[in-house]
Parts: structure tokens; C-alpha cells; sequence
């Protein structure tokens, strides 16, 4: 190869996909020995932009001992429990080279500590991974997606107390040992980043906390969180060295509000509070900057001798990400300047671009700067395991939904991942959220929907679960076939 020679468009091995995770589409919440998890409870899981959360003790044990499924839309999923024969047919039929799925905790040790792990829940897995071996799809599996066990949340306050390493790591071993040689690509936390923004992370309650006490507990959990994804890249290399193990990060592309370094500054400081994660997981030691914003929020973290030899040693193998909108920092505001605060999507409005309907601002290209960016910083290889467009679909009455509006979002980010392939990025694959309409995380409603599949589901539960095609799913399996040239 010469110098002046660059990639152009998709490697041959892509890995084109899709993703979900257990909560949002397995249900089945109640039967074969499944315990619940935080998310199956609160709705929204808990999820909010500011320090404040509104997640009791109280709320939490009212929802364990409701029996309601209507009032908890999370706790039956698109039923892929009973359905995911035919879901991975489906994604077979598209073309799919990769499907990324979570694997939950309470399934597998129902009270999340158990002294035997639920045979039935083993077995659950070993049928979904059969299918995808099957069609010679890759599973990409998240061993913790939001959904620390119910009953863990209220023995220790979920992550916020060391001990919940140790269940952890019986978890993770179980796991790891059942299944590790039938999957070579694992990740360890969803979107550890948004630790410090509400219960769904941490499945920590800190409501009467002060802020300040709140941000310290926050942090204290999420350094048990990376302890707790060092022991699992232990264990995995322990048992089969040749598969991987990664980090996963929910990405917003942070830019400064104008040119005034004063922008650029706070711009650079809150992205830093977002790279902290993969600066920990792959560099393997908590970055400088970190220190002063500790210092400067009375923050102290009590490590535990060994814990950053583990981080050290341990570190992630690639660096996952989910992309879904870009985020505006402003450090002088004026009266016009619109705050975003609608569930996870943060920052100020960017007048350069549109936003969904639920205020997530849609910004293609701002997935080139991030993939150049972290390819820049840590030269390890690169995953986008979510991206997509949650919208309200109409399904026609000869059962088509014309989702042009799915298409051209997807069609508008692959553009500029491809061109970030072409500028020398490593990328492994792509794998859009959700190949199966799904619940929404934040709205606990079907109604936003992100698949390219629909499920006859409404908001309430109601409806036949059947599975009708999109015009997107005809697309998507174009653009799988000709590896990325037809868009
Ligand atoms: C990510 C989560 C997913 C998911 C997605 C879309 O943050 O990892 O679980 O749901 O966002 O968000 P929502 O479902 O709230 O629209």
C-alpha cells in the first residue's frame, strides 16, 4: 500500500446489524424463575438530565409487589421471549451480520445473588444463541444494560455499595463460563457515562440526598462499575482468551456554542466528563482532569487496594458507542438560547440543525467528528452498536408502514461513517437500534418506535404482537447485501 492510498467505503467482514436490550423486548418478566430488575419497575427507569431523581424506596417496592403488566409496558417487551424464532428469522432474511442483545442479570440470579443461578434463564440464552448460530449471525452481548436486580437495589442500594462486586462477578463468571466460547465480542456496561444522571445506571435511590452527596455516591458506584468490568475482562481472558471484551458509552458530540474560548473551554470540560469512561476502561487509570473536577465538587473515591492494578491490566479491548445527536455548550446564554432537557438529550439548540419530536437533535456528520476523534485517542478498534429514529409510524391499512423519514436518517449517518472510513477510522461494524420495534427506555411507550419491523403493540400492551415489515427493513437489507454501496 502506498501512502496516498486510502480505504474506500465498507471492509469486506462489516459487521451490519442491530440491537436491544432485555428489558425493552424480552417480557416474559414473571415465568421460569425470572426475578425483576429496577427498569422493569420505574418507569422511564429512572432516567433524568439533572442531578435531581425522583426514584424512591418506597416507589420500588410497590412496583415489585404490583402485579399490573399494564402499568409497566417494559415488563412485556415485544415479547421476543416467545418470539425470538421468528425475530432472528427476520433478521436473517435482512441479512444481518451481527446482533447485539443483552443478557439480564435477574434472569439468571433472579434476587441478582442467589446461591444457585435459574437453570430455565441459562436456557433461554442457549435457544437465542443457537438461532443466531444458526444463520451465522455474530451475537455482540451487553452483560449489563440498565437493569441491576430489583432486590439488589434494595439490599446494598444497587451499585452504590462495594459489595455488589461480588454478586457481580458470580454473574459475569456464570455467564462468561456458559457461553464465552459461543460469543467473541461482549461488552460490559451500557452507556456508562450516564452513571451520574438517574437510578437506571447505578440502580442507586438517592433521591433525599443533597447534590453534592449525590454526585459523590454517583461516582463512588460507577468506580465500582469499572471494577466490576475489570473482573469480567479477567475472567473472560480467563476462559477464552480470543474473545473480546469492550467498553460502551452513550456519545454526544459536544460542540462549543461559537468560537469564544470561552465556549470552546466549557466545551472541552463537559466532553471530559463523557471521556472519562473510555479514558478509565481502555487507557486503564483515571485521567488528570479528573482529579481537579473531584477536588472542585468535594468528591472522593475510595478504591480498595488492587482495584487500579485491575483497571490497569483489565482494560477494554474496543471502544463501543451508541450515536444519536450532538449537544450544544453555551457559556453565556441569552434569553433566546433554547435548553434541551427532554429525557437523555441535553445541551442548547443548534440553529444548524432539526431535531425528533422528542427534541434529539439529528446530526449525521457529527458521527464523523466523533469516530475521527476516538479513533485519534485511542487507536483501538471502533463499534457503533446503536443508532436510529425513534418516530410514531402509522401502519396503512394494507399493513405497509412508509417510513421514509427512518430511512433517510440512517441512509444520511451510514454516509458519514462511510467517509470516516475513508478518512483511516477502525471500525468493526454498525448495528442499528432496534431491529424490532422495541419499548422506548425513556418513555416506557411503544409508540416511539425505532424498528424496522413493527410490532402490533400499543402503549398500553394491547394488540397481537404480530410482526409486519417496513419499508425500511426492504432498504436495510439492500444496503447489507452491496456491503454499504446502495444507501
Ligand atoms: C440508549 C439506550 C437504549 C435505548 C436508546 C433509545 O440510551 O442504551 O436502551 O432505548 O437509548 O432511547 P429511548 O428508548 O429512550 O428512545
Amino acid at each position: 500500500m502506498y501512502a496516498t492510498d486510502y480505504p474506500h467505503g465498507f471492509p469486506a467482514g462489516f459487521m451490519w446489524g442491530g440491537a436491544s436490550a432485555a428489558t425493552q423486548i424480552e417480557g416474559a418478566w414473571n415465568i421460569d424463575g425470572k426475578g425483576l430488575s429496577g427498569a422493569e419497575c420505574i418507569v422511564g427507569g429512572g432516567q433524568h438530565n439533572s442531578t435531581h431523581d425522583n426514584v424512591t424506596k418506597a416507589a420500588l417496592e410497590k412496583a415489585i409487589t404490583d402485579q399490573s403488566t399494564q402499568r409497566y409496558p417494559k415488563r412485556h417487551g415485544n415479547d421476543f421471549y416467545h418470539h425470538y424464532k421468528e425475530d432472528i428469522k427476520l433478521m436473517a432474511e435482512m441479512g444481518f451480520k451481527a446482533y447485539r442483545f443483552s443478557i439480564s442479570w435477574s434472569r439468571i440470579f433472579p434476587h441478582g445473588d442467589d446461591p444457585a443461578p435459574n437453570e430455565q434463564g441459562l436456557k433461554f440464552y442457549d435457544r437465542v444463541l443457537a438461532e443466531l448460530h444458526h444463520y451465522e449471525i455474530e451475537p455482540v452481548v451487553t452483560l449489563f444494560h440498565y437493569d441491576t436486580p430489583a432486590a439488589l437495589t434494595l439490599k446494598y442500594n444497587g451499585w452504590a455499595d462495594r459489595r455488589i462486586i461480588r454478586a457481580a462477578k458470580r454473574y459475569t463468571q456464570t455467564v462468561l463460563k456458559r457461553y464465552a466460547n459461543q460469543v467473541k465480542y461482549w461488552m460490559t456496561f451500557n452507556e456508562i457515562n450516564t452513571g451520574t444522571t438517574g437510578f437506571h445506571a447505578t440502580g442507586a435511590i438517592d433521591n433525599d440526598y443533597s447534590p453534592a452527596a449525590r454526585l459523590q455516591l454517583r461516582y463512588q458506584a460507577l468506580h465500582h462499575q469499572f471494577v466490576a468490568g475489570a473482573i469480567a475482562t479477567k475472567q473472560l481472558r480467563e476462559i477464552n482468551p480470543q474473545s473480546k471484551m469492550g467498553c460502551m458509552i452513550g456519545r454526544d458530540q459536544t460542540y462549543p456554542a461559537t468560537s469564544n474560548p470561552t465556549d470552546v473551554v466549557l466545551a472541552q470540560r463537559e466532553d471530559q466528563l463523557n471521556l472519562f469512561y473510555p479514558d478509565v476502561q481502555i487507557r486503564g487509570e483515571y485521567p488528570a482532569y479528573m482529579n481537579r473536577y473531584f477536588s472542585d465538587h468535594h468528591i472522593h473515591i475510595q478504591m480498595a487496594a488492587g482495584d487500579q492494578e485491575l483497571l490497569k491490566v483489565y482494560h477494554a479491548d474496543y471502544l463501543s458507542f451508541s450515536y444519536y445527536t450532538s449537544r450544544v455548550s453555551n457559556s453565556r446564554p441569552l434569553a433566546s438560547d433554547k435548553k434541551i432537557t427532554v429525557n437523555m438529550a441535553r445541551g442548547f439548540n443548534n440553529p444548524y440543525l432539526k431535531g425528533t419530536p422528542w427534541g434529539w437533535l439529528i446530526d449525521p456528520r457529527g458521527l464523523r467528528v466523533t469516530l475521527n476523534e476516538f479513533w485519534d485517542r485511542y487507536r483501538v478498534p471502533l463499534f457503533i452498536v446503536e443508532n436510529g429514529l425513534g418516530a410514531v409510524d402509522q401502519l396503512t391499512s394494507t399493513m405497509k408502514v412508509h417510513d421514509d423519514y427512518r430511512i433517510a436518517y440512517l441512509k444520511e449517518h451510514i454516509e458519514q461513517i462511510k467517509e470516516a472510513v475513508s478518512d483511516g477510522v477502525k471500525l468493526i461494524g454498525y448495528l442499528m437500534w432496534s431491529p424490532i420495534d422495541i419499548v422506548s427506555f425513556s418513555t416506557s411507550e411503544m409508540s416511539k418506535r425505532y424498528g424496522l419491523v413493527y410490532v402490533d403493540l400499543d402503549d398500553d400492551g394491547q394488540g397481537t404482537y404480530k410482526r409486519i415489515r417496513k419499508d425500511s427493513f426492504f432498504w436495510y437489507q439492500r444496503v447489507i447485501e452491496t456491503n454499504g454501496e446502495k444507501l
